[in-house]
C-alpha cells in the first residue's frame, strides 16, 4: 500500500481512515518520502480554527521550485515539462525540458532580482497563456517573492485595484494576447491600470504579438532585453520557512473588494503534488492537460505547481476551444496523445452543442482519465463527456474545490471510487467534510443536505486574506465555530457520497467565472441614470448561469432611449470588473423586493429570473409586496 499513491477502493478507505486518526502521522510520511527538504519540521501541525491559524510543516526549510525542477533534472532533465500549443494551430509546439525550464526560471529569477525584487516583495503578473507564465511563477517562488497572478481577461479597474490592494513592486505582463481570431492589447490595459498604483516600480513587457508598444522610459522593460544582458545563469533557491508566503491569487467575494487568499509554501507543495498524483492517476509518462488558464486556482495547482513537483509533462495551450474550429481540444489530444484532460462544465456543454463530426475526426484513444471543475457539472454534460470524449472507458473526476482551499478537496479516484453523474463523491485523504443546517448544527448520517463545511485542517489552505485577516475570519470562520465554511449547499446520499449543489451566498458562477454581486451591481450603480440594482443568475445552456440585472433608474434616466441605456450599463461593468460580469438580460422595474429590514430579496428575483413564478413563497411579509407584480408581468 501506498499512501502516496492510492490504488483501488479498498485502498482509498484505508488510506482515508489512516489520514482521520492519524493526520499528523499520514501528511508527514507524504511529506517525508516525495519531497527535498533543506531542514526537516519541527511540528506537523498547529491549528486553531478560532482564531484563525493554521500552520504545517512548522520549522521546515525548502523551496517549491527545487521540488519542481531542481530535483527531476538528474533523472529526468531531458524529458517535457511543458507543452506549449500556440493559439494558432499552424505555428509548433514547444517541448520545454525540465533542463530548459530550469534554465529560464532561473535566467528571469535573475532578472527579477537585477529589478530590486527581494524576498517577501509582490509580483503582479498579468500574462497570457505562455510559457514565459509559468516560468514567472516559478522565478518569483525560487526567490522568495509572492506572485500575484490577475487574469489577463480582467479590466484595467480591476488589475488596478489587485495591484493596490498587494502593494505589488512589479507587473510582468506582455504586449498582447492572442485570442483565438482576434489580438487583445494587454500592456494597454496596464498602462492604464498603472495610472494610480503608486507602489509599481517596474513593468516586464514579453513580446509575444510584436505589437508596437508604447514603453515607459524607467518604469517598462522587454524581457528579452533583460535577459540578454544577464550574464549569470544558475539561480541560487532563497530558503524559504514552511509557512512563507507562496502566492496570492483574488477571488470574488459577497461584497465589493476581491478577497486575495494567500497561500503558503510547504503545505500548499505537499497538498497539490499529492492531490495531483491521485485524481489524475498520474504514471510517468503520462501527458496531462488541463485547459484552465493560470490565473485560476486550477491553473496554479494543476498546470504548474502539482505536475511540476510529480515530475510530470503539463500541456499549456494559449488559446480557446473554438479557434480555429470547435474540434480544437481534440485536436490537441490527438496530436500530444494525452492520457488526462481536465476542463470545466461550461467547456464541455458548448462543445457538445457542435456538431460530432468535430470530435469523431480525431483519435482519443490515448485518454485514461477525464476530470470537470468549477460548477457542477450537468448529467447532460457528463454523459455527451463519457459517451463521446471519454468512450465510456475513461472515468470522469468530478473534482470540488476552491481557491480558498488550494486543491482538490472532494472527487473520485479514477479507477478507484465508482463514479455518479453529478457527484464528486468521496472527500479526499485529510479531508473531513461536515454539513450544516440552519441551527448551525452538524447533520449526521447520510441522505442529507445542508451547508458545505470542513472540520480539520488540510495543508492546502489558505492562511489568511492578505491584509485582512478579520475578514478571513469573518467569511470562514464565523457562521460555524471551528468549522470553515466554504459557502456551498451539497447533499450527501446514503452512501456517503456528496453532491455540491452551488453556491449559497451571493456568487454567481457564469461559465466557472464566480462573480460577487456587490462588485457588480456596484458598477452599475456608477452610471449616472442608475438609481438602485439587484442582480441574480439565472440557468444557461452554456454557461451554467447567466446574469439578469434588475435595475431602477432615476427620474433623468427614465425618458432615455433604454436600449442604448442598457448598452451603457454593461459598458461600465466591462470597464470595472470585465466582459465576464455583462449581463445578459436587463429589466428596468419601478422597485425591488426588500424584507422591512431594507435587504434585497434576492431569493424572489432569482425565482423570476428563472420563471419559477409558483415558487415565489410568502411574499406578504416584503416591505414593499406591490413591486413584485411589476416586476413579474415586464420580465424578460
Ligand atoms: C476550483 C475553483 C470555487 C467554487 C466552489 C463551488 C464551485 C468548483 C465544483 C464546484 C460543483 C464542482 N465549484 N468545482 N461546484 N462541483 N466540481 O473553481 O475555484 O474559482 O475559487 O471557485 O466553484 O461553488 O465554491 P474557485
Amino acid at each position: 500500500m501506498s499512501n502516496y499513491h492510492i490504488k483501488g477502493l479498498e485502498e482509498y478507505f484505508q488510506v482515508y481512515r489512516k489520514s482521520v486518526h492519524q493526520p499528523e502521522e499520514f501528511w508527514a510520511e507524504i511529506a517525508q518520502e516525495n519531497f527535498l527538504w533543506r531542514k526537516k519540521w519541527d511540528r506537523v501541525l498547529e491549528w486553531d480554527f478560532e482564531k484563525p491559524s493554521i500552520k504545517w510543516f512548522q520549522g521546515a526549510q525548502l523551496n517549491i521550485t527545487e521540488n519542481c525542477l531542481d530535483r527531476h533534472l538528474y533523472s529526468h532533465g531531458d524529458k517535457t515539462a511543458i507543452i506549449f500549443e500556440p493559439n494558432n494551430p499552424d505555428e509548433d509546439a514547444k517541448h520545454i525540458t525540465y533542463k530548459e525550464l530550469h534554465q529560464r526560471v532561473c535566467k528571469m529569477a535573475l532578472v527579477l532580482k537585477s529589478q530590486g525584487i527581494e524576498k517577501g516583495d509582490r509580483v503582479c503578473i498579468y500574462l497570457p497563456m505562455i510559457p514565459e507564465l509559468a516560468i514567472s511563477l516559478l522565478a518569483c517562488a525560487r526567490i522568495g517573492a509572492v506572485h500575484s497572478v490577475v487574469f489577463a481577461g480582467f479590466s484595467s479597474q480591476a488589475l488596478q485595484s489587485r495591484i493596490n490592494d498587494a502593494t505589488c513592486k512589479m507587473v510582468i505582463t506582455s504586449d498582447g494576447s492572442y485570442r483565438g481570431a482576434k489580438t487583445i492589447d494587454l500592456k494597454g490595459i496596464v498602462d492604464r491600470s498603472l495610472e494610480n498604483t503608486p507602489s509599481v516600480e517596474s513593468v516586464i513587457v514579453v513580446k509575444r504579438i510584436a505589437s508596437e508598444t508604447a514603453m515607459q522610459s524607467g518604469r517598462d522593460y522587454w524581457l528579452h532585453d533583460l535577459l540578454e544582458k544577464e550574464t549569470q545563469d544558475d539561480c541560487p533557491i532563497e530558503i524559504m520557512d514552511a509557512e512563507d508566503p507562496l502566492f496570492i491569487l483574488y477571488t470574488s467575494g459577497s461584497t465589493g473588494k476581491p478577497k486575495g487568499m494567500l497561500h503558503t509554501t510547504a503545505g500548499y507543495m505537499v497538498y497539490s503534488a499529492y492531490t495531483f498524483k491521485n485524481v489524475f492517476q498520474y504514471e510517468e509518462g503520462d501527458v496531462y492537460w488541463c485547459s484552465a488558464d493560470i490565473g485560476w486556482i486550477t491553473g496554479h495547482s494543476y498546470i504548474v505547481y502539482g505536475p511540476l513537483a510529480n515530475g510530470a509533462t503539463t500541456v499549456m495551450y494559449e488559446g480557446v476551444p473554438n479557434h480555429p474550429d470547435w474540434g480544437r481540444f481534440w485536436k490537441i489530444i490527438d496530436k500530444h496523445h494525452v492520457n488526462q484532460f481536465y476542463t470545466a462544465p461550461t467547456a464541455i456543454r458548448a462543445l457538445a452543442k457542435e456538431s460530432l463530426s468535430h470530435v469523431e475526426s480525431h483519435d482519443l484513444s490515448s485518454l485514461k482519465v477525464l476530470a470537470t471543475v468549477g460548477e457542477p457539472i450537468n448529467e447532460e454534460a457528463w454523459h455527451w463527456y463519457n459517451e463521446n470524449i471519454g468512450k465510456k472507458n475513461s472515468p470522469i473526476a468530478d473534482t470540488w474545490f476552491q481557491t480558498e482551499t488550494g486543491g482538490i478537496m472532494i472527487s473520485p479516484i479514477p479507477y478507484a471510487t465508482p463514479t455518479i453523474p453529478t457527484f464528486a463523491t468521496l472527500p479526499l485523504p485529510g479531508i473531513q467534510p461536515a454539513l450544516m443546517d440552519e441551527n448551525g448544527q452538524e447533520i449526521k448520517g447520510n441522505q442529507v443536505s445542508g451547508r458545505m463545511t470542513i472540520k480539520f485542517p488540510w495543508p492546502g489552505m489558505a492562511r489568511t486574506i492578505y491584509g485582512d485577516h478579520e475578514r478571513f475570519k469573518d467569511t470562514y470562520f464565523s457562521a460555524y465555530n471551528n468549522y470553515y465554511f466554504t459557502g456551498d449547499g451539497a447533499n450527501r446520499d446514503s452512501t456517503g457520497y456528496y453532491r455540491i449543489t452551488g453556491r449559497v451566498d451571493d456568487v454567481i458562477i457564469v461559465s466557472g467565472h464566480n462573480l460577487g454581486t456587490a462588485p457588480i451591481e456596484d458598477a452599475i450603480n456608477e452610471h449616472p441614470a442608475v438609481a438602485e440594482s439587484a442582480i441574480v443568475g439565472f440557468p444557461h445552456d452554456i454557461k451554467g448561469n447567466s446574469l439578469y440585472g434588475f435595475i431602477i433608474l432615476k427620474e433623468t434616466g427614465s425618458d432615455r432611449n433604454q436600449e442604448n441605456l442598457k448598452k451603457e450599463i454593461n459598458q461600465v461593468i466591462t470597464e470595472r470588473i470585465g466582459p465576464i460580469a455583462k449581463m445578459e438580460k436587463i429589466q428596468f422595474v419601478p422597485g425591488l423586493p426588500k424584507t422591512r429590514s431594507g435587504k434585497i430579496m434576492r431569493r424572489i428575483l432569482r425565482k423570476i429570473a428563472a420563471n419559477e413564478l409558483d415558487q415565489l413563497g410568502d411574499i406578504s411579509t416584503l416591505l414593499n409586496p406591490e413591486v413584485v407584480d411589476d416586476v413579474i408581468k415586464n420580465r424578460l
